[in-house]
């Protein structure tokens, strides 16, 4: 009787201990970094074991519980101590494991590969340094045709252009000015404030042999590309390079639709002036690698600002363009005010002309939000912060003030949190490119605001995004290909699915959950696992909302990742 009742038990606590799922950060932590991991499933008081690096097991209890209030789970959180000696901790709970490494430099891979990614989705020459990666050239877009919706009587539809170079978007093969110049104004901003570790970032591309940091040449490639959108009879930019439809899920090479350049755009002509007047800026220090660059950005820029002032409600109407319609990637927005606001801040700190200042008075911000494609007031502020005389300045100080405050507001619920993070606590976090657009972004912002204001007071909410983006979360992948145990397999990518490699590019960030599940009717066999904000989410290639890859949301990832991986701490 006695044997058949422990015999019992103990399958009923195996089936208990079963069902427990510990979600943790897989890529690693500084020695310094809290160390928290999330139970769910079971309460493990009791049954938590970290045998550390040199052998000896310590049992920590639960710090709190959470309940999540959509899906109403209940989340054990565990604080397991310092840890602070490096080497891998074998963690467990009944009989589920993890292994937590605890390095010196525990996100330099991670931060290295998510720059290098902008290398593997070049457009328009063939890839030779990428390894398992290195395929012939695509797109080379020496032929691309002005569309009606562009034509001009110097440009009439039909006429053929060459607009070769820069990163394809995403999942796609198409280039979009919008997010291409929002992608580099990220990173530019990133740079700015860390030249001395982007200086040192090796990410072994075509020119790192040469004078010109690595990030910087990467944005290069973009840029080349940039300057042939802009129509040099006007100073007016294209909104976008497309295909007429999306291409089949083939490589590069197999490609055969035509071009198009279509109608220009008020953000995307404002979008173009901001990053050619950083671009300006940025790279007077590197003559001898591009000799003539700074005057012709400084030239596209100013053209492109004074086109946008003539055509200030000139926005993109995807649905009026005919002979042929196009049913591509949109990146539509009805506002420019954040865009003036970005070139014209970013104009005035290249010339100290004070038109520009006065625009940037104008249009500046009420309050900061995080930056996105669709609005990027942010990188204005950026151009503020990053500029003494700005910075100083009864609106410089506001808008210091600005960010302070979204930043106070971000960490506010970490206390009760699920899973012990500023990222994931409203509904409304998740949602197309969420990870990037909410919690990368959001971590940066932290970061960033510690590095101007020369404290340590949020790098430890930024870490708790990283845990949450690399593990820690209601789906427990690490949204990040190549790292940790459990990360996507098939995104929606043209390129990781058509090459004959069995694994995706590495160090692409994906889009994660998205309730909102825009690509459902589409999807032929995939089903998304719950409707839960947080676990909306499928590995699967046909999921263009929830598992596609994306240059912006990359560049997310860079500005967050180095900035980590620069801390040393
Ligand atoms: O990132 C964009 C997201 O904010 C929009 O909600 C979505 C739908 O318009 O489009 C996303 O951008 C896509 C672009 O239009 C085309 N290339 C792939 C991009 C990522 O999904």
């Amino acid at each position: 009787m006695r044997k058949t009742l422990l015999s019992v038990v103990a399958c009923l606590l195996s089936v208990v201990s079963s069902l427990a799922q510990i979600r943790y950060n897989q890529v690693g932590c500084y020695p310094t970094q809290e160390k928290v991991i999330v139970v769910e499933g079971t309460n493990p008081e009791g049954k938590v074991r970290v045998r550390t690096p040199k052998g000896k097991v310590l049992t920590p209890s639960v710090m709190r519980e959470a309940v999540s209030p959509w899906s109403g789970k209940t989340r054990y959180i565990v604080d397991l101590g310092q840890l602070s000696a490096t080497g891998h901790y074998q963690v467990s709970v009944g009989d589920q494991q993890c292994d937590l490494l605890v390095a010196k430099r525990p996100y330099q891979d991670i931060a290295k590969a998510s720059l290098r990614l902008f290398y593997l989705i070049r457009s328009g020459i063939a890839i030779e340094q990428g390894g398992a990666y290195n395929r012939p050239v695509g797109h080379p877009d020496t032929h691309v045709l002005v569309h009606p919706s562009a034509a001009t009587d110097h440009r009439p539809a039909g006429t053929a252009i060459s607009s070769p170079y820069g990163w394809y978007d995403a999942g796609d093969y198409n280039k979009y000015v919008v997010n291409s110049a929002f992608s580099i104004g990220l990173m530019f901003a990133a740079y700015e404030q860390q030249r001395g570790y982007f200086n040192k970032l090796n990410t072994d591309i075509p020119e790192s042999g040469n004078h010109t940091p690595d990030l910087l040449d990467e944005m290069m490639f973009n840029l080349k590309w940039l300057l042939t959108m802009q129509d040099p009879d006007d100073g007016g930019v294209y909104h976008k390079l497309t295909t007429p439809n999306f291409e089949g899920f083939v490589m590069p090479a197999d490609c055969h639709q035509p071009r198009y350049v279509v109608a220009k755009s008020v953000t995307a002509t404002l979008d173009f002036a901001g990053v050619m007047a950083d671009a300006a800026r940025l790279f007077a220090p590197c003559q001898k690698d591009y000799p003539d660059f700074v005057t012709q950005a400084t030239e596209a820029a100013e053209r492109a600002y004074q086109w946008a002032k003539e055509h200030p409600t000139a926005f993109y109407r995807q649905e009026q363009l005919k002979d042929p319609s196009v049913s591509t990637g949109t990146y539509g927005d009805g506002n420019a005010r954040d865009e003036f606001f970005w070139a014209s801040s970013a104009l005035y700190r290249l010339t100290r002309k004070a038109v520009y200042l006065e625009d940037a008075r104008q249009y500046q911000s009420q309050r900061f939000s995080t930056p996105s494609w669709g609005n990027v007031s942010a990188l204005g502020t950026f151009e503020w912060m990053a500029d003494d005389e700005l910075r100083a300045t009864d609106d410089g100080l506001l808008m210091q003030t600005q960010v302070l405050a979204y930043c106070e507001d971000a960490v506010k619920e970490v206390g009760t949190s699920c899973f012990q993070s500023p990222f994931g606590n409203n509904p409304r976090n998740f949602g197309w490119g969420c990870l990037a657009e909410n919690c990368c972004c959001q971590a940066f912002v932290l970061l960033y605001a510690d590095l101007l204001t020369g404290t340590t007071k949020y790098r430890r909410y930024a870490l708790q995004n990283a845990d949450y983006l690399l593990g820690r979360n209601a789906t427990g992948y690490c949204y990040v290909t190549g790292f940790g145990d459990k990360s996507p397999m098939h995104p929606h990518h043209r390129i990781s699915e058509a090459d004959q490699v069995e694994a995706p590019f590495p160090g692409m960030l994906v889009g994660g959950p998205n309730p909102g599940q825009q690509d459902k009717r589409d999807m032929k066999a995939a089903v998304y696992p719950s409707n839960y904000p947080d676990e909306s989410y499928i590995d699967n290639m046909e999921s263009y909302a929830s598992n596609e890859i994306a240059i912006n949301w990359n560049a997310s990832l860079v500005a967050f990742l180095c900035y980590l991986d620069a801390l040393k701490m």
